[in-house]
């Protein structure tokens, strides 16, 4: 417990802080014969400066400071060899993330194969799909009863009994390792479960404990951030504060009433956090998924979202991890506005200094608005508006995940287009429960709003209109959701960033109702999109014209082709070309002398491409369509797509 610590600096503050924290760490970890007073040196500046922002640079503050860096230099020691000459081998080549090859899957352990010792056998399965990224969902001991898909973590040291223990957890680390899948964990960190010992010690009077918490004696200042506070499960979890009769406090609960939002401005927390997410680095998990990170840092008079110091903590972070294990990234799960979702990659001259990767809600929100409106404007005029992807860092690109899917449109945006923020995302919201005529989707609205707004539940199949053309059975409308659910996926996989796929997706799996009579599911719709792995669809993947065989194949052919691909590279270009009809989506890819074009139609009807609206050096040549690996010619000077379909092209 640092608190009780002096600084064992005497005159402070000196002139020159860093350069006195320097000289007193040199001595401390100079003698070592490794390489982390080296790391210290390089990491203290950056450190120094985002840890300042947000605890001041006071004798009681610097004291926490050096604790955490005491944290750091402990991981380090207690990292296993291996991964420590895993950190060494990523020290030159540490944006792996961002080739080409790169694809992800994300999945619940339980739903996907019982349990660890499931996963593990189910790596062959994985590799036939081409991942080489694997998001386990959070697997951590939960509270029992309710908890929230496992993101109220009662223990961040051990593993939920049902799925295994923290050995078979490093074990699947390391086989995964062998057969370059990287590991991607969750770290919630921006509260704990109520259960928790550290809550737990806070109800039973202990005061230090207490103080990792916000509590309120009553609702006066509940009350007053509530003015400007939004809800995130209104529903379900209404208000952002909850009373808790053992404290006899109000407590700070921005998601469900068992999730308690840890209080940052306690440098205790800020280090006790920094040694649970080093613990799970430690266990081998190549990526951390930091939770829902914009909501870190509270301040009266504000939404309480993507604050400045929320950035300086995660910058803290990031440079203590590179002390402790430099081979770790971030991935920030911030699923907020377009411009305020990328600033988590690092922007505004901290390139390089904040998360790694980050989900691309932005780009997943807009696509799945050009496919209801069948027009592809609001997503190219989304793109333009977003800046570029700061150097070193990557998207997450998604059609599904876990979450409902949050009608995150920029207002200006829409405004460019001519359309109304509010009608659009009811639109989007009504399209998608099937409250639309034209929709063939069946999904279910999420915590609706008084406009109508509401978020969207339902797996990719229901959503593409795949599981009703399935139901009913007519064969031109099967083709015809095939057709989109593959346009939807191609989408992200050509985009600048890693591709992920959602768990069941890569076999459509449909809405499962299961959840509905499991008491701590059921009133939380996301479930109808997290179901058990079906695997006896699954092994219809080898099952000629069978459903699930033309998406397997369909996604895999997608992966396949990234591979080598440099056009695809991250680092590469990403230019939206301009053409006059509004169902059409063309990207240009472009990487080390390779060129890509990935042209798209949106619409249910067919639609054509003229290449005299095309930049150099695209025009009415001959190409290689890399998808079906086919020589396209386009004597007309046309490239004709037919309903939803999409075309790869590359110069001969
Ligand atoms: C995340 O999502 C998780 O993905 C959810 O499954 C959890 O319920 C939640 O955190 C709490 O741990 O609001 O609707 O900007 O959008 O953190 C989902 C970030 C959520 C939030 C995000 C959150």
């Amino acid at each position: 417990n640092t608190s009780e610590r002096e600084l064992p600096i005497e005159a402070w503050p000196p002139d020159d802080p860093v350069e006195t924290l320097q000289s007193f760490l040199a001595d401390r970890y100079g003698d070592r014969p490794d390489t982390v007073q080296e790391r210290i040196e390089r990491q203290l500046p950056a450190l120094w400066r985002a840890y300042t922002e947000v605890y001041g640079d006071d004798r009681e503050s610097v004291t926490w400071l050096l604790g955490a860096v005491e944290a750091a230099v402990e991981a380090f020691d207690e990292r296993p060899d291996r991964l420590r000459s895993l950190d060494r081998s990523r020290a030159d080549v540490d944006d792996w993330f961002q080739d080409p090859e790169e694809v992800g899957y994300m999945c619940y352990v339980d739903l996907f194969a019982g349990d660890l010792e499931g996963v593990r056998e189910k790596i062959p399965y994985l590799k036939e799909l081409g991942v080489t990224y694997l998001h386990l969902m959070p697997l951590l001991e939960p509270r029992e009863g309710r908890n929230d898909g496992g993101y109220a973590v009662k223990d961040y040291r051990s593993v939920d009994p049902d799925l295994g223990t923290m050995e078979d957890l490093r074990e699947l680390a390391a086989d995964l390792q062998d057969e370059g899948i990287k590991l991607a964990l969750d770290f919630v960190m921006n509260h704990t479960a109520r259960e928790h010992e550290w809550a737990q010690a806070a109800m039973d009077g202990d005061e230090r404990f207490e103080d990792f918490y916000l509590t309120f004696e009553d609702r006066e200042l509940p009350d007053q951030y509530e003015q400007t506070l939004p809800e995130v499960f209104p529903d379900f979890a209404p208000g952002n504060f909850t009373y808790v009769d053992d404290l006899e406090q109000w407590v700070w609960t921005s998601f469900y009433d068992f999730q308690w939002d840890l209080d940052y401005t306690n440098p205790d927390v800020f280090v006790q956090m920094f040694r649970e997410m080093a613990f799970l680095a430690n266990v081998g998990t190549d990526v951390l998924r930091l939770d829902a990170v914009p909501f870190l840092w509270k301040e009266l008079g504000t939404d309480c979202r993507n604050l400045e110091e929320a950035h300086w903590i995660l910058r803290a972070y990031r440079a203590l991890m590179r002390i402790a294990a430099p081979g770790v990234l971030f991935k920030a799960e911030a699923i907020v506005a377009p411009e305020e979702t990328i600033k988590y990659l690092g922007t505004g001259g901290y390139e390089g200094e904040e998360c790694d990767i980050a989900y691309n809600a932005p780009l997943m929100a807009h696509l799945w608005h050009a496919l209801a409106s069948e027009n592809t404007r609001l997503l190219e005029q989304a793109l333009e508006e977003l800046p570029p992807t700061p150097e070193g860092a990557s998207w997450l690109n998604y059609v599904r995940c876990h979450d409902d899917i949050g009608w995150g449109l920029d207002d200006e945006d829409v405004r460019a287009v001519g359309q109304d923020p509010t009608s659009t995302r009811k639109f989007c919201s009504d399209f998608y429960a099937g409250d639309h005529p034209d929709s063939y989707a069946e999904g279910y609205r999420f915590q609706e709003e008084p406009t109508g707004v509401a978020r969207t539940s339902g797996t990719a199949a229901a959503l593409t209109g795949l599981q009703k053309a399935r139901v009913e059975g007519d064969p031109e409308d099967v083709d015809a959701a095939i057709q989109r659910y593959l346009l939807m996926h191609q989408a992200a996989f050509v985009m600048q960033g890693m591709p992920l796929l959602y768990s069941g997706d890569e076999v459509a799996q449909l809405n499962d109702f299961s959840y509905l009579n499991n008491p701590i599911k059921a009133e939380d719709n996301r479930w109808v999109h997290r179901s058990p792995m079906n695997w006896d669809a699954a092994e219809r993947r080898t099952l000629e014209g069978s459903v699930e065989q033309r998406v397997f194949e369909g996604i895999k052919r997608l992966s396949a082709v990234r591979e080598g691909r440099q056009a695809l590279h991250h680092r590469g270009e990403e230019i939206v070309h301009d053409v006059p009809n509004d169902s059409v989506f063309v990207v240009e890819r472009a990487h080390d002398g390779e060129h890509l074009l990935a042209v798209s139609n949106f619409s249910g009807e067919s639609r054509a491409v003229a290449f005299e609206d095309l930049p150099e050096p695209w025009d009415a040549g001959s190409y290689h369509e890399i998808i079906r690996e086919e020589t396209a010619v386009y004597p007309d000077g046309r490239i004709l797509l037919e309903p939803y379909g999409y075309r790869w092209l590359e110069p001969t």
